[in-house]
């Protein structure tokens, strides 16, 4: 019987030294199945002698734990094998380029704010960021709008807690500068504004850009001749803008602007329903009590303050007839932008 065991254990290691996945799993029948060569030495453990039984037994299952043994390492070598082929023959060159190269452009809004700032860094401005999530001091109180004054109304706010919100405009970022700079300057902000309203012009998240210029004998005919300017630059040569009276807390007096239509140049057509011009941004002279809270002397120094609309102010160069096509994210949207291709 032992020669017997050596002998199969010497055959079985070696066909399973060459086996395929398809041999070793017909081996596995062969050795280990119901009438297998190991099985069947164990049934005729019946026929051997009693007092050889023991070690005859011990035998049969050494033979087999080191069989089974061989076989998962044996099944360990070909998964291995396998891996490694498949590896081999599925090799994904991330680094090659794709044949489907989808092209878009940059954003509207990135486009506008990036023509802006560009122009009025030219004009000697420099350009600051403020935080989105503002305290209701800075967005609202600094800029004379105090709690319960009805002039909250005109901008629907979404408040985190009773002093916590997120700003309505960029004018909050007004007195955060004018606290630590000390005039004269000239600083413009663009950045992301909240307000609950929502329709075909007017989006829950829009963007503004601010402008706030502090110095001694600032007037109305300096923000005009800015404004001038920056529209000129922006939509074309023969752009005109013109200044109605309106009102805001801090300004005095304040303006709103409307810029003569960029599609039609002031003739009338359907993005400015005929009427050759569209509102475009608020502004005026800084109200002397604004700049007394933030600590500079208004008797000194006077300055004038204007906030776009950059949403507006993208599709309007870019003809877009409806504010939401601005954050669907739609590639083909994309495509069609006059914006830097990216
Ligand atoms: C203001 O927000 C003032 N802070 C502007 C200002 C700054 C006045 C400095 C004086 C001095 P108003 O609420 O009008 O003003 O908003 C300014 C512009 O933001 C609007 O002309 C419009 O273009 C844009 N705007 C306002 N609400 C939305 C909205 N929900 N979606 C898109 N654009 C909006």
């Amino acid at each position: 019987m032992k020669e017997q065991l050596i002998k199969l254990e010497q055959e079985v290691l070696q066909e399973l030294e060459k086996a395929s996945r398809k041999e070793l799993n017909e081996l596995r029948v062969k050795v280990f199945g119901k009438n297998g060569l190991i099985t069947n030495l164990s049934k005729g453990m019946r026929d051997v002698p009693s007092e050889n039984r023991k070690e005859i037994g011990q035998l049969i299952n050494q033979t087999r734990s080191l069989l089974e043994e061989a076989f998962a390492k044996k099944e360990q070598e070909i998964e291995n094998a396998e891996l490694e082929k498949s590896l081999e023959s599925e090799k994904i060159d991330i680094t090659e380029p794709s044949k489907d190269i989808k092209i878009g452009a940059l954003h509207p809004t990135s486009d506008i704010i990036d023509k802006l700032t560009d122009i009025c860094v030219d004009m000697g401005f420099s350009v600051v960021e403020g935080p989105e999530i503002e305290t209701d001091y800075y967005n609202f109180e600094a800029m004379n709008i105090p709690k319960n004054h009805p002039s909250r109304d005109m901008q629907d706010t979404f408040f985190i807690t009773d002093e916590i919100l997120l700003r309505s405009q960029t004018s909050a970022v007004q007195a955060r500068e004018m606290e630590v700079r000390k005039p004269p300057f000239k600083i413009v902000c663009p950045g992301k504004t909240y307000r609950n309203d929502s329709d075909a012009t007017h989006s829950p998240v829009f963007h503004q850009l601010e402008g706030l210029v502090v110095d001694e004998n600032i007037s109305m005919a300096d923000l005009k001749a800015m404004l001038s300017t920056l529209m000129k630059r922006l939509y074309g040569e023969d752009t005109y803008i013109r200044f109605r009276p309106s009102f805001f807390p801090f300004t005095e007096p304040s303006i709103e602007v409307d810029l003569s239509c960029p599609t039609c140049h002031g003739k009338g057509c359907n993005i400015c329903k005929g009427t050759g011009m569209l509102e475009l941004l608020g502004a005026g002279v800084v109200n002397p009590k604004v700049l007394e809270m933030s600590g500079i002397d208004s008797k000194k120094y006077r300055g004038f303050a204007f906030g776009f609309g950059l949403d507006r102010a993208g599709m309007l160069l870019n003809g877009i007839s409806n504010i939401r096509s601005l954050f669907k994210n739609d590639i083909r949207f994309l495509q069609q932008m006059k914006g830097e291709k990216k």
